[in-house]
């Protein structure tokens, strides 16, 4: 599985580091929503889900949390604890959010408005969709 990991430019100075997102320029689609996760505590396991069409970009702005992602076929896991760093999430993609430390905040830049028809939250229908989008591509 391809991992998609942006690094966006920093700039920094003596003052820090500032980090600029231009939606077609730096992420390839128009950001329609903007949503965070903080307050998890580290038991916590949230998502389970995929999306049919939704792109999105998760950022860790703050401690670090670990994306646990499944196309179907193969599962990795990836630790977010970069604020210049984006995690792109594509369709079709079973995502699971966990290990988030104390204080730690996701970021999400989502190319959709929010929809609930546009999740599958059942791991079998997932599956099912995956198999039948390969056959649809054969
Ligand atoms: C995703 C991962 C990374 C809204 O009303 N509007 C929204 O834009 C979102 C994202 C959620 N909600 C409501 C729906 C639920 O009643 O907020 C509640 C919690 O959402 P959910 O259980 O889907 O949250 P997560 O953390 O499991 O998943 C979220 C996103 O939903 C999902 O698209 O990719 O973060």
């Amino acid at each position: 599985m391809e991992i998609k990991l942006k690094h966006f430019k920093k700039h920094c100075d003596s003052r820090g580091q500032l980090v600029a997102i231009e939606d077609e320029n730096d992420l390839g689609f128009p950001i329609k929503r903007v949503y965070y996760i903080y307050g998890a505590s580290n038991e916590v396991r949230r998502g389970f889900h995929a999306h049919k069409e939704l792109q999105q970009y998760l950022i860790c702005m703050s401690g670090e949390c670990k994306i646990l992602l499944d196309d179907g076929h193969e599962k990795e896991v990836v630790l977010l604890n970069d604020p210049s760093v984006g995690l792109y999430i594509g369709p079709s993609m079973w995502r699971e959010m966990f290990d988030f430390t104390p204080g730690a905040v996701l970021v999400v830049l989502a190319s959709m408005h929010y929809s609930e028809m546009d999740y599958i939250r059942d791991y079998n229908e997932f599956i099912k969709y995956c198999t039948e989008a390969n056959e649809g591509s054969q």
